[in-house]
């Protein structure tokens, strides 16, 4: 999933608000080939990889960990430029010496913003040139708190490997899916008996579903889902035959 050719690294130097980790960028300089991967181990920079379009801005990744330092690598897909923000409530995130902004991405360009964030919430990635004539790109995104436990999953052709088969009620977990196959899956969590049917819930009238779909090879998405009740479940993929081919893994909610 890394971007390949050319990747322009401008000097955007981002401080998370309130966190001692300085993320300085080289400036002016060109990185060939494949930059860092999204996962280095602690203390580097997780890679998100952000396009914005005519019709929306996407995200490689929706739930991100707080104290963690990450590497937006933006791209500007559209014909006319886009600046980036990262957003809280529509407030622009801003450090002690540094906004969480990029002013003008050009079209075809790829601009890098790194940014900490302190505080575990709801936030928007957003080109933040909504006019009363065009509403602007935004997408939601979620931080956790450091200390939430993560459950690592591994989609294959054609076999699901959890991280974990026993999980606790009332904690919220983050599932990090991630396809090792050469097909496109799924994830789904849901009863144990069932069949396509993810675990749901209402919040603030909108429903949300335990699943995470079009997962490409290679790439990886986050559900956030805490279980209100024991029981025994399955993580399973839903696309057509794979689920009768053996995707399917159970596991056990415990109080
Ligand atoms: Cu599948």
């Amino acid at each position: 999933m890394a971007p390949s050719l050319l990747v322009r690294v401008i000097g955007v130097t981002a401080i998370g608000f309130g966190l001692t980790i300085g993320a300085t960028s080289a400036s002016g300089t060109l990185a060939q080939g494949t930059p860092s991967p999204a996962s280095t181990g602690q203390g580097s920079a997780h890679e998100i990889t952000v396009t914005l379009a005519a019709d929306g801005l996407t995200s490689s990744r929706t739930a991100l960990r707080a104290g963690q330092l990450y590497s937006f690598l933006v791209t500007n897909a559209d014909s006319v430029a886009h600046p980036f923000v990262l957003e809280q409530g529509g407030t622009l995130l801003s450090g002690t010496s540094a906004q969480a902004a990029v002013d003008d991405i050009a079209p075809g360009e790829t601009q890098r913003l790194e940014w900490t964030f302190s505080t575990p919430g709801d936030y928007e990635m957003a080109d933040d040139s909504a006019s009363a004539t065009q509403p602007g790109l935004a997408t939601p995104f979620m931080v956790v708190g450091k200390e939430t436990p993560t459950v690592s999953v591994k989609l294959g052709d054609f076999n699901v490997t959890p991280g974990m088969t026993e999980l606790k009620a009332g904690t919220t977990y983050l599932f990090e899916i991630t396809n090792a196959g050469a097909a496109t899956h799924e994830f789904v969590l849901e009863p144990a008996t069932a069949v396509d049917e993810p675990l749901s819930r209402v919040a603030n009238g909108v429903k949300a579903e335990a699943e995470a779909e079009d997962i490409a090879p290679g790439q990886t998405k986050d559900v956030l889902w805490t279980f209100p009740a024991p029981g025994e479940y399955q993580m399973a993929c839903h696309v057509p035959g794979h689920f009768e081919a053996g995707m399917k893994s159970a596991f056990k909610v415990v109080t």
